[in-house]
């Protein structure tokens, strides 16, 4: 009886789990828009119109932009207020040149601009136009060692998750500091977020405060050690 009660609650904590379902992959078919009758059209607009900040910008050639602040959060001590008086982005661990820097450094890099869409693991999704800097500039800034063969991505709240090297400088992935051409909300991950274009949403590291450069290839970030699959591939 104490077995099964405790199998429950562990079944029923692991459903709850990353944005609130056990692992799935998006269904395409559930989040392709299909014709609705007016009243459902009215309704879902309105709902995301509302999530819309001042001069976000909602269309970018051609293709609607979703709001940066998304319809719920499911991070896992919830929404984190990074105060940029005392934030410093750390690049350490196996690099030649560690470095720390302020938000404004980051900001003095080259920037680039990209349209890209978040899937989490619920179908929920999100195309956003990001700017941001190429992780690649960081990294050639800290001289990475030759032996590093893994990212990981430290945060404000403690989450952490990780990504290949290869990966991150073959998909030229970036961190962002704006979405839709305003800052980053807290709720997305102001100061910076990691678009890990092609991955999902667990591989967007929020609130990044640490890049950590290191030789464990089987590094498990906090879903990835909860079950979640470590390559994260949309497809
Ligand atoms: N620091 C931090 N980053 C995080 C998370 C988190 O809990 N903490 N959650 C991840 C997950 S599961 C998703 S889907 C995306 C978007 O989270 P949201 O659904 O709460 O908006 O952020 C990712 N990055
Ligand atoms: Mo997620």
């Amino acid at each position: 009886m104490k077995k099964t009660l405790t199998g429950i609650i562990l079944l029923m904590s692991f459903m709850l789990s990353a944005c609130g379902t056990a692992p799935t992959t998006p269904a395409p078919e559930q989040t392709t828009k299909v014709p609705a009758t007016s009243t459902t059209v009215d309704v879902v607009s309105s709902a995301t119109l509302a999530r819309y900040r001042e001069n976000e910008i909602r269309d970018y050639q051609g293709v609607r932009l979703d709001p940066a602040i998304g319809p719920a959060d499911n991070s896992i001590s919830g929404v984190q207020h990074v105060d940029l008086r005392n934030y410093r982005l750390t690049v350490d661990g196996l690099v030649g040149k560690p470095l720390d820097l302020s938000y404004d450094d980051v900001l003095n890099l080259t920037p680039v601009e990209r349209l890209i869409t978040l899937y989490c693991v619920t179908g929920w999704q999100a195309t956003m136009l990001w700017r941001g800097v190429q992780l690649s500039e960081l990294l050639d800034l800290a001289s990475v060692d030759s032996e590093a063969n893994t990212v990981i991505f430290h945060c404000a709240d403690n989450y952490t998750t990780s990504m290949p090297l290869a990966t991150i400088i073959d998909n030229k992935l970036i961190m962002a500091y704006q979405a839709n051409g305003l800052p980053i909300p807290d709720e997305m991950g102001f100061p910076f977020i990691i678009v890990a274009e092609d991955k999902l949403g667990y591989k967007w590291a929020r609130w990044v405060i640490r890049i950590e450069l290191s030789a464990d290839a089987d590094y498990k970030g906090y879903w990835e050690s909860r079950g979640f699959d470590n390559e994260a591939d949309i497809d």
